[in-house]
């Protein structure tokens, strides 16, 4: 398929590289440097190969989220910004940008969405998780309190909001101890990210803000196939939920969520998705530069699927949820 939009794609400045080492073999470190560091030359040659017309960039991860000291989070987050928005303007019929955002202070980021959205006229946010502030070991969750004027802020700034993955601290990744296999991607992130998003759900979020939008990647981290049973466990006992907010959890996965394939090209898990969450909601992505452009591509375009389906989760649902028609057409 021609005209596809990806939208889980990093990039990363000097301040943030090091964040990406380790989770490639040494000798992939050289390979990977530049192609997450490259925006102009092998990527657009990807795209333009595997017929991504746009990808729309973020900071590689966890970046802002785990500088503990805050001035230099506000400062690293700033930088990237600007950077950001310079790239986007070299290209910006094949880029455009999502903000990065220190969540150690939570009046400076609600300034930054601010500024990143209606002057680096960047399409939405992507945070990378729990931020660590001041104290690096106190993860904080997007549904702390603190964050209230924060997501007012997102809501009305009506842009989508990406909840990408990171790794739990030490103390919470004792489940792993022995099996360091089991981190980052193969398992940790998804896990770290789906109980993240649940939080968001339980805590009223959406019912304060039911228009707000979160998206989240790699499949929608096990949420399609599991959150029927996050509603319906002991269901005899005929008890309400014990949470604070007001509704089942699958609605608001259904009504407040995006998800995206990125990382994720499974065909098995993308029927399961269109099942649970349908095709209005799904977003292709492929996670450069840590997945290969080409496999993702070539698996969503070969995947047994409907094309009008096709169409909808490679194109036009991302065009119209980050309002790109001023770009890229109608
Ligand atoms: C990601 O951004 O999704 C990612 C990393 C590091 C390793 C693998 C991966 O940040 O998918
Ligand atoms: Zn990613």
């Amino acid at each position: 398929m021609q005209g596809k939009i990806a939208l889980e794609e990093h990039f990363a400045i000097p301040d943030t590289l090091q964040d990406s080492a380790g989770f490639v073999p040494e000798s992939h470190w050289s390979e990977l440097k530049h192609r997450i560091m490259d925006i102009h030359e092998t990527r657009l040659r990807e795209m333009d190969k595997a017929g991504i017309e746009m990808m729309l960039l973020s900071l590689n991860a966890p970046a802002v989220q785990a500088i503990v000291d805050t001035k230099r989070a506000v400062d690293v987050a700033r930088r990237s910004n600007d950077y950001l928005a310079a790239e986007v303007a070299k290209n910006p019929k094949r880029f455009q940008g999502l903000a990065a955002l220190a969540m150690q202070d939570p009046d400076e980021a609600t300034r930054e969405v601010e500024r990143c959205v209606k002057q680096l006229g960047f399409r939405g946010v992507l945070i990378n998780g729990f931020s660590q502030a001041g104290d690096a070991d106190m993860p904080i969750y997007l549904d702390d309190a603190r964050y209230r004027g924060f997501w007012a802020k997102v809501a009305e700034l009506d842009v989508p909001f990406y909840l990408h993955p990171r790794n739990p601290l030490p103390q919470d990744a004792r489940i792993y101890d022995g099996h360091p296999w089991l981190m980052g991607p193969t398992w940790a992130f998804g896990q770290e990210t789906a109980v993240h998003a649940l939080r968001l759900m339980c805590s009223g979020l959406f019912d304060r803000h039911p228009k707000l939008q979160i998206v989240l990647g790699h499949m929608g981290e096990g949420l399609p196939f599991n959150i029927w049973r996050c509603d319906n466990r002991n269901k005899w006992l005929n008890q309400p939920p014990r949470y604070p907010a007001k509704r089942l959890l699958a609605q608001y996965f259904q009504e407040n969520f995006y998800i995206t394939v990125s990382g994720n090209f499974s065909t098995p898990a993308l029927l399961c998705s269109m099942q649970v969450v349908g095709a209005d909601r799904i977003l292709f992505s492929t996670d450069w530069p840590f997945e290969a452009i080409d496999e993702a591509a070539k698996w969503f375009d070969d995947c047994p699927i409907g094309e009008s389906a096709r169409r909808k989760m490679g194109r036009t649902n991302t065009l119209e949820l980050f309002r790109l028609q001023d770009v890229l057409g109608a």
